[in-house]
C-alpha cells in the first residue's frame, strides 16, 4: 500500500540516499527523554490519536528522530517537524518520507526495518500534533538528585592502592551504564563502576585523582582513584539529556583552579552548569538558548556540545551546537560570571587542541568546517572548509615533515582526512590552512589519534557500511605520508567469532605512547573485545576479553586525558 504511493519520487532519492544503518543510528541516537513524562496536547487540526498512539509516537520519536530533529521539533542537524510545516504536507505524504527517507539524509525508517507499517503511520500522525515539550531542569531538581557518596573529609589523604593510576584507562561500557577501569599496565580489570544511562564520555582532573563520567541521561559521576578500589564519591544530574563534561585546569598568576570546578553541559535543557571540583554541588546553571551566528534567529534549543579547560585563563570552553557559538566562560567570579561569545558556523560539535594548547580546533559538522578558537586572545582565528560531516574526536596532532605542527580529522561522510596547520609562528604560510588531505578507507569515520612519541596517525571507521573497513583501522607513517595506508585487521586479531559487528572504535595510547588501545564494539547480547597494538611494531600485543566488557565504545587514559596529550 505504501510502497505504491509516489513510488517514482522514493525510489529516486533511493538512489542518491547515503546514510547507512550504523550512521543513521549515530546521528539519531536514543534520547533518554523517551522515558520523561510529558504533557500531550492534541492539535485539533491535526488527524486523530489514541491516548496509546500517541505515547507510541512520543517515544518512537525520541528514540529515533529527536537526535536530528531536536527536542521541541523546530529542527537541529535534520528538518523542522512543526504542525505549520507537516500538517501542509498531510498523512500519506510524511508516511512515504518516512519510510523510504530522502536523498538529503533522511534514513529509511521501514525499508531498513527499524519501523514496521504501523509505526510508520503513528509517527506521519504525532508529527502533526503540537510537540509535547519536556520539563525544565533546573537548582531544585538538580539538587534533588545530588548525592555525595564519599565526603571529602572521609576520603583518603593519599593514594591506597598500588595501581600505576596514571595509566588506567576508563572504559565506556555504553549499554549496561558503566565504566570499566582498566589497568594499563596488567591489562586487568581493576572494578566496574555504575554511571548513568548509555555512558558517554570520561574526563581527568587537573591533578589525574578524579574521573568525571557522564551519562546521556546527563548523570555525572566521579570516581576517586585513590581509593583501595577506585569508585564512586558523588554524583548529579546536571539535565534530562547531556554529553559533556570537564574541569577546571588554570594554573596560574590569576590562580590554581586545579580540581576546584567541574562543568557539565546539557542537550535538554539546552545549558551548562557549574559544580565544585570535590563534591559536585551545583553552583551555576547557565542557558544556552539564543540565536543562531549569521541569520541571528532565535534557537529554543542549542545543545551543549564539547567542552575543554582553558590552560591561558580561567576559563571553560563550551561549544554550542545549533546557534554555532564558542563560549569562553570565565569562571573566576561565578556571581559576576563574564563569558565571550565567539561566533563561528553553526552544528559545533567535537573538537581538540593543538599541540600547544592554545588553539581549540572544533568541528562544525553539518557545515562541513573547522573553526579554531585562540584561548589566548579570546577570538576566532580561522574558519576553515574541510570535507564531509568532519569527525575528530580530540583530533590528532602530529609534526608533518613539510607543514611542522598540524592538526587532523577525519570524516564521517567522505573518505579524507585534513590535516590543518597550526604552527603560526614556525609555519606561517600554512597555519590554520587545511594544508594537505590524506585518504582514508572510507567514510564513516569517527577518531583519529596520534601522540607525541608515536610515528603513526591511527583512523578508525567505524560507521563504514563495509565490514572489512569497519573492522579494521588505518595506520599512517608520519615520516612516509605519500606511501599510503597500512590495515591492521583489529577486529580478527580480537578472535571473538564471527556473529557481532565487532566496529573497531577510537584509538587511544597508553600513558607511555607506544601501545594503541581499540574497542572491538558489538550488540550487548555478543562478545565485545579490547585489543591493544604495538605502536613501533603494529604488531598485536594483547586482548582483553571479559564476560563483563559490554559495549565497549570510548577508552580514555588518565594521564592522556589529564594533559590533552593527543
Ligand atoms: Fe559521542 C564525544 C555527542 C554518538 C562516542 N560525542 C562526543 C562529544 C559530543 C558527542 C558533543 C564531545 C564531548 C566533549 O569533548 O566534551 N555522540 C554525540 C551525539 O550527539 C551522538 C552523535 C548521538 C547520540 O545520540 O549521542 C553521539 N558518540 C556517539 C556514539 O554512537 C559513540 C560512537 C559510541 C558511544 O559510546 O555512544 C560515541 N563520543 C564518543 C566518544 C567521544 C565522544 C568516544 C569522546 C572522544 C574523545 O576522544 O574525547
Amino acid at each position: 500500500m505504501l510502497a505504491a504511493l509516489a513510488w517514482g519520487n522514493v525510489a529516486q532519492a533511493e538512489d542518491k540516499k547515503n546514510v547507512t544503518p550504523a550512521e543513521m543510528n549515530y546521528q539519531a541516537g536514543t534520547s533518554p527523554l523517551g522515558d520523561v513524562p510529558m504533557y500531550q496536547s492534541a492539535n485539533p487540526k491535526a488527524p486523530a490519536m489514541t491516548q496509546a498512539e500517541f505515547e507510541l509516537g512520543r517515544k518512537t520519536y525520541f528514540e529515533r528522530c529527536a537526535g536530528c530533529h531536536g527536542v521541541l521539533r523546530k529542527g537541529a542537524t535534520g528538518k523542522p517537524l512543526t504542525p505549520d510545516i507537516t500538517l501542509g504536507k498531510g498523512t500519506d505524504y510524511l508516511k512515504i518520507f518516512i519510510a523510504y527517507g530522502s536523498a538529503a539524509g533522511m534514513p529509511n525508517w521501514l525499508t531498513s526495518g527499524e519501523m514496521d507499517e504501523k509505526t510508520v503511520d503513528v509517527m506521519a500522525r504525532y508529527i502533526q500534533q503540537d510537540a509535547p515539550v519536556p520539563p525544565e531542569f533546573g537548582m531544585a531538581q538538580i539538587k534533588q538528585t545530588w548525592k555525595v557518596i564519599v565526603p571529602p573529609a572521609q576520603r583518603p589523604t593519599k593514594k591506597m592502592n598500588d595501581f600505576n593510576i596514571e595509566n588506567i584507562f576508563s572504559t565506556t561500557l555504553r549499554d549496561t551504564g558503566e565504566v570499566a577501569l582498566i589497568d594499563g599496565d596488567t591489562k586487568k580489570i581493576i572494578n566496574i563502576v555504575k554511571t548513568g544511562y548509555a555512558v558517554h564520555i570520561s574526563r581527568t582532573s587537573a591533578s589525574g585523582r578524579y574521573l568525571f563520567v557522564i551519562g546521556r541521561d546527563g548523570k555525572i559521576n566521579m570516581i576517586d582513584l585513590w581509593m583501595p578500589i577506585p569508585d564512586n564519591v558523588a554524583e548529579v544530574r546536571i539535565g534530562l539529556e547531556a554529553r559533556s563534561v570537564d574541569t577546571s585546569k588554570y594554573k596560574g598568576k590569576e590562580g590554581d583552579y586545579s580540581d576546584k570546578l567541574v562543568i557539565a553541559g546539557a542537550y535538554w535543557p539546552p545549558q551548562y552548569v557549574i559544580m565544585r571540583g570535590d563534591t559536585l554541588e551545583p553552583l551555576k546553571i547557565v542557558s544556552t538558548r539564543g540565536m543562531v551566528v549569521g541569520t541571528q534567529e532565535y534557537h529554543p534549543e542549542p545543545r551543549v556540545a564539547s567542552i575543554v579547560a582553558s590552560h591561558f585563563k580561567p576559563e571553560f570552553v563550551v561549544n554550542v551546537k545549533e546557534t554555532g557559538k564558542t563560549l569562553m566562560v570565565d569562571y573566576s567570579n561565578l556571581d559576576a560570571l563574564k563569558v565571550t561569545e565567539i561566533g563561528s558556523a553553526p552544528f559545533l560539535h567535537d573538537g581538540g587542541w593543538d599541540s600547544s594548547k592554545r588553539y581549540f580546533m572544533v568541528a562544525a559538522n553539518q557545515s562541513n568546517k573547522i573553526s579554531v578558537i585562540d584561548a589566548k586572545e579570546g577570538k576566532l582565528t580561522a574558519l576553515i572548509d574541510v570535507g564531509k560531516i568532519p569527525h575528530p574526536g580530540r583530533g590528532a596532532n602530529f609534526i608533518h615533515p613539510k607543514y611542522g605542527p598540524v592538526w587532523s580529522t577525519g570524516h564521517l561522510g567522505d573518505d579524507s582526512i585534513s590535516l590543518i596547520g597550526t604552527d603560526p609562528k614556525g609555519h606561517k604560510d600554512s597555519a590554520f590552512k587545511k594544508v594537505a588531505e590524506l585518504k582514508g578507507q572510507g567514510g564513516g569515520a569517527l577518531f583519529i589519534k596520534s601522540h607525541p612519541k608515536s610515528n603513526h596517525i591511527y583512523s578508525d571507521s567505524p560507521l563504514n557500511p563495509d565490514p572489512k573497513i569497519s573492522q579494521s583501522v588505518a595506520v599512517y607513517d608520519i615520516k612516509n605520508l605519500d606511501k599510503g595506508y597500512t590495515v591492521l585487521p583489529i577486529a580478527e586479531w580480537a578472535g571473538i567469532g564471527d556473529d557481532g559487528a565487532k566496529r573497531v572504535v577510537q584509538p587511544e595510547f597508553n600513558k607511555a605512547g607506544d601501545e594503541v588501545w581499540f574497542s572491538v564494539w558489538s550488540a550487548k547480547n555478543k562478545q565485545s573485545a579490547m585489543v591493544i597494538v604495538d605502536d613501533k611494531t603494529l604488531k598485536l600485543k594483547a586482548v582483553i576479553k571479559d564476560p563483563r566488557l559490554i559495549t565497549p565504545t570510548g577508552h580514555f587514559n588518565v594521564h592522556n586525558t589529564q594533559h590533552d596529550v593527543y
